[in-house]
């Protein structure tokens, strides 16, 4: 797929299937501007390649002159000019200031299938070739406009469901995140080209570079590393949604609150315990973050078998939860099953929910363990709904901590790079604290500093492009 030269001026539809006001196709390479001219005709009588770049132009589009006639579907369009099927409006822009570096023309046609393909037959009778998938950008990149890690954010622009995935991907298209791992594999080489004037001048006895100076810039840089990749699963929850899931006692109000949170009659609410069997999923937006909140049955000892089952589906829900939402019925004292459940989740991200607050309440803070926090609300008046929304939001993406600067990691290439460049630092750490040799601590250094520079490309391979832009579709 990802074969074809860098000479050829390729092609493609950039507007999504289906039908629209304007679609635009493509062009794009040395010979954009010729292929161009072949099958446009400026209503204002001038040849496209005398216009300024980056401006638009009203143009026929036509099949070139020199292929056979129109095909047979385009009879019943009345020929205007020969074989002329649309109008459009053509803007050059001349290289390298275009997305990809090179030439581009783009036609901005009526956003009809036929049309489209009909720019697209056009091109092609002119000389261009069909784009693989992801080209554009991968030309970009290989043109030396985007890095790698940010043509991979124009795939996450364009597949942003949230706000705050959105943002995310704005500011790695943006090169922040390249500029931070820049920033840390430019002190590693740096740290490297010191280690090997030293490793030049062994026995003559130069230090160039102190071991204690060694070990604390590797520390240094493996820190920020460390840093950077633990971002990654906040940038995963970003990117795909966080799961949190609802568990409690049965009849405390699980089903309650996610109505209220979904702020529809989603689930079946009723006074009898055990009400809810299977487990219910639906996504919400809190804030731009995507949640997929998970119903479960109300967990307790039981002979009926299908309610068993719900409480099984129910635990495995508990084991997959980014989050848990702990409820507890708070008119009634707290159970040693609601123990039960607060210990078991205390190990991870969690929050408890003391419901049914609108009724007298009988557990209160001293009921909780130290360190453990309860949150009143209910279900049924609509009271802290606002508070829990919070509370889950921060939970999630809120930590801060972590952050760096912002930077999110939300790739999974680059959560891999940059595990893998820590490993190798730990290690060069572990050399220059049992006194190993600078020429053995240099090759971890080296592999750190390579695994860096595959996020950005700077060190790369035909088959790391290959399997990045082949997840893009046509037209990208
Ligand atoms: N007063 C009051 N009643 C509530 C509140 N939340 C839920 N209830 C009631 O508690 C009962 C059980 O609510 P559900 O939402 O079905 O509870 P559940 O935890 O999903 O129960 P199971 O599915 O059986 O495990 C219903 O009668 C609700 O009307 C609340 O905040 N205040
Ligand atoms: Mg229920």
């Amino acid at each position: 797929m990802m074969s074809g030269a860098l000479e050829d001026t390729i092609c493609a539809i950039a507007t999504p299937a289906g039908e629209g006001g304007i679609g635009i196709v493509r062009l794009s390479g040395a010979r954009a501007l010729a292929i161009g001219s072949g099958i446009v005709q400026l209503r204002s009588g001038r040849p496209l390649a005398s216009v300024a770049s980056h401006t638009l132009h009203l143009a026929d589009v036509r099949l070139p002159l020199s292929s056979e006639t129109p095909p047979a579907e385009t009879s019943a369009v009345p020929p205007r000019g020969g074989n002329v099927f649309d109008e459009a409006l053509v803007v050059y822009m001349k290289g390298p200031r275009s997305f990809t570096g090179e030439d581009t023309v783009e036609i901005q046609s009526h956003g009809g299938w036929l049309i489209l393909s009909l720019v697209c037959r056009a091109c092609l009778a002119a000389g261009a070739r069909m784009a693989a998938p992801g080209e554009f950008t991968k030309r970009a990149f290989l043109n030396g406009r985007l890095d790698l890690s940010q043509a991979e954010a124009v795939l996450d622009t364009i597949r942003a469901k949230s706000a705050a995935s959105l943002t995310v991907a704005q500011r790695q298209l943006r090169g922040e995140l390249a500029r931070e791992v820049d920033a840390a594999r430019d002190a590693l080489l740096r740290l490297l080209a010191q280690l090997e004037a030293g490793i030049d001048f062994v026995g003559e006895e130069i230090e160039i570079l102190g071991r204690q100076e060694l070990l604390r810039t590797t520390q240094d840089v493996a820190e920020r590393i460390r840093r950077l990749g633990a971002t990654a699963r906040e940038g995963r929850w970003l990117r795909e949604g966080a799961r949190v899931v609802i568990t409690g006692r049965p009849n405390v109000g699980k089903s309650s609150l996610l109505n209220r949170l979904l702020k529809e009659e989603r689930a079946i609410v009723t006074a009898v315990p055990g009400t809810t069997r299977d487990i219910i999923e639906e996504s919400i937006s809190l804030d731009g973050v995507i949640i997929h909140l998970v119903d479960t049955a109300g967990i307790r000892a039981t002979d009926d078998a299908l309610e068993r089952e719900g409480i099984r589906r129910s635990r495995s829900a508990q084991k997959d939860a980014d989050l848990q939402v702990i409820v507890i019925d708070g008119s009634t004292p707290l159970s040693e099953d609601d123990r039960g459940l607060i210990e078991q989740a205390a190990a991870g991200r969690h929050v408890i929910v003391i419901n049914k607050a609108d009724l007298p309440m009988r557990v209160g803070p001293s009921d909780m363990k130290p360190g453990t926090m309860g949150l009143p609300l209910s279900a049924k008046t609509g009271e802290g709904v606002e508070a829990l929304r919070a509370a889950i939001r921060s939970q999630l993406v809120g930590g801060g901590a972590e952050a760096t600067d912002g930077i999110i990691v939300t790739n999974v290439r680059h959560q891999a790079a940059l595990d893998q460049s820590h490993r190798s630092l730990v290690q060069a750490e572990e050399s220059i604290n049992a006194g190993m040799a600078n020429e053995l601590v240099a090759v971890d250094l080296r592999a750190a500093a390579d695994a860096l520079g595959e996020i950005t490309g700077a060190i790369t391979t035909d088959e790391v492009l290959e399997q990045i832009f082949s997840t893009f579709c046509i037209g990208k």
